[in-house]
């Protein structure tokens, strides 16, 4: 087969081709194997060769149906992987902005009965086709910022069938639009106001009821759970996880967001692929996720919305051998921001992260976070051709500068699906 699309005389091509086939962790996490002067030859949907310019044009046949990109002045990176996001939900909370400046804590919101029950009401109220319009919107606002491919949480709904509908329409907009979504059922988002008296009988109907539904139709991959003060606590977690695992789920969990409770052990405990948040997380917590290899997602963009005057320990995580992805939590409260761009930089900034740790955290170690590591995450030979250009001369460019979208190009299974 003929050479499809040739990137060429790229400024660097960024492959983050981890050796191991397992998540980077410490030192390794630098290492994004940057090629200098680099090209990328696509075939079809999948990457056929990367290396120097030079190289790749002595390997590759092409005639004139061969795309060329001349990449001078650029930077090739791996398709960005937003390992946790809620891009599905009704309405938006524009107004707490409001409560928030006057002081009102995130989880005071909730209590009042706004914030995740405010976007549960504007969810309900929505029909499939509204959740799926504005679920293509905003993953074609992702893409244009370099995301081809995101987890998506359900969790907004709260009864069986919302949550269905919720699922249903994530499933629809991985269909309808470029970004590859990864579902993930996350009934147990909040106590919905019907259950206020009685969490324990509304985690029943997750288990239940909602459970089954879900895998019968299979809806999603993973299942997860809000482990927080006045939301699950440990206990009723575990219950939900392990019914979820029997079912045959992959976990994930928010978890030591606000209150230091033990989510992170009791993730490193179930195997959970995942912890998230992990602001508070305790010294064990870093050392039962290291010895389970289960990966910290870190949201330095929720930390930064809701502002926090700690982040997550990322370095010590990072050190104590914890495998750590980014992603953007893109939700209508906490964190309204679908841009892994300016993750780039908070991560930078305030979690100390180099620049090529982020980059490795929001490619290859993403790809392990949403569990599709042989296919996206790193330009290698049989991946899939998802690839973002930025016009920028090197990677760090990327954390230096912030606020403007920085890409060129966006590449999704070989088809030049944004241009600048
Ligand atoms: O809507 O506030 N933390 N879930 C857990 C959220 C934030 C989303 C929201
Ligand atoms: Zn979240």
């Amino acid at each position: 087969m003929k050479t499809t699309l040739l990137i060429k005389n790229a400024n660097q091509v960024v492959t983050s081709r981890g050796a191991s086939g397992k998540p980077l962790i410490g030192e390794d996490l630098k290492d994004l194997s940057v090629i200098e002067d680099g090209a990328v030859a696509v075939q079809g949907d999948k990457i056929k060769v990367v290396g120097p310019t030079a190289a790749v044009l002595n390997l590759v046949e092409t005639d004139e149906s061969t795309r060329m990109i001349d990449a001078s002045g650029k930077v090739v990176l791996p398709g960005l992987v937003d390992p946790h996001t809620h891009v599905v939900f009704g309405g938006s909370r524009e107004h707490e902005l409001a409560l928030k400046l006057q002081g009102v804590p995130y989880l005071e919101i909730l209590a009042r009965g706004g914030g995740i029950l405010n976007s549960v009401e504007a969810t309900r109220a929505a029909s499939e086709e509204e959740l799926i319009k504005s679920g293509i919107k905003y993953c074609r606002q992702m893409l244009a910022q370099g995301t081809t491919t995101a987890e998506a949480k359900s969790g907004y709904g709260l009864t069986t069938e919302a949550e269905i509908k919720t699922l249903r329409a994530i499933r629809r907009v991985d269909r309808e639009q470029p970004v590859d979504l990864v579902p993930t059922f996350l009934g147990a988002h909040a106590v919905p106001k019907e259950y206020k008296d009685d969490p324990d009988l509304y985690l029943d109907l997750v288990i239940e009821e909602m459970l089954p539904r879900v895998a019968e139709e299979k809806l999603a991959r993973y299942c997860d759970v809000f482990c927080e003060e006045g939301i699950f606590s440990v206990e009723q977690s575990r219950r939900v996880l392990e019914a979820a695992r029997e079912r045959g789920f992959d976990l994930k969990m928010h978890a030591d967001e606000i209150v230091p409770l033990g989510g992170a052990e009791l993730a490193a405990e179930l195997g959970a692929i995942s912890a998230d948040h992990l602001l508070v997380i305790s010294d064990r917590g870093i050392e039962k996720m290291a010895e389970a290899g289960v990966i910290a997602v870190i949201l330095p963009g929720t930390t930064f919305y809701l502002r926090e005057d700690h982040y997550a320990p990322a370095r010590k995580m990072i050190e104590a051998g914890v495998p750590v992805a980014l992603a953007t939590d893109f939700n209508p409260g906490s964190s309204p921001n679908n841009n892994l761009q300016l993750i780039i930089n908070i991560a930078c900034l305030y979690l100390r992260m180099t620049p090529s740790e982020v980059i490795n955290a929001i490619t290859i170690n993403a790809a392990h976070a949403v569990g599709c590591p042989a296919d996206i995450g790193s330009l290698e030979e049989g991946k899939k051709a998802d690839l973002v250009l930025f016009d920028a001369p090197n990677y760090e460019y990327l954390a230096y500068r912030y606020g403007t979208n920085l890409i060129s190009s966006v590449i999704k299974n070989g088809e030049i699906v944004v241009e600048v």
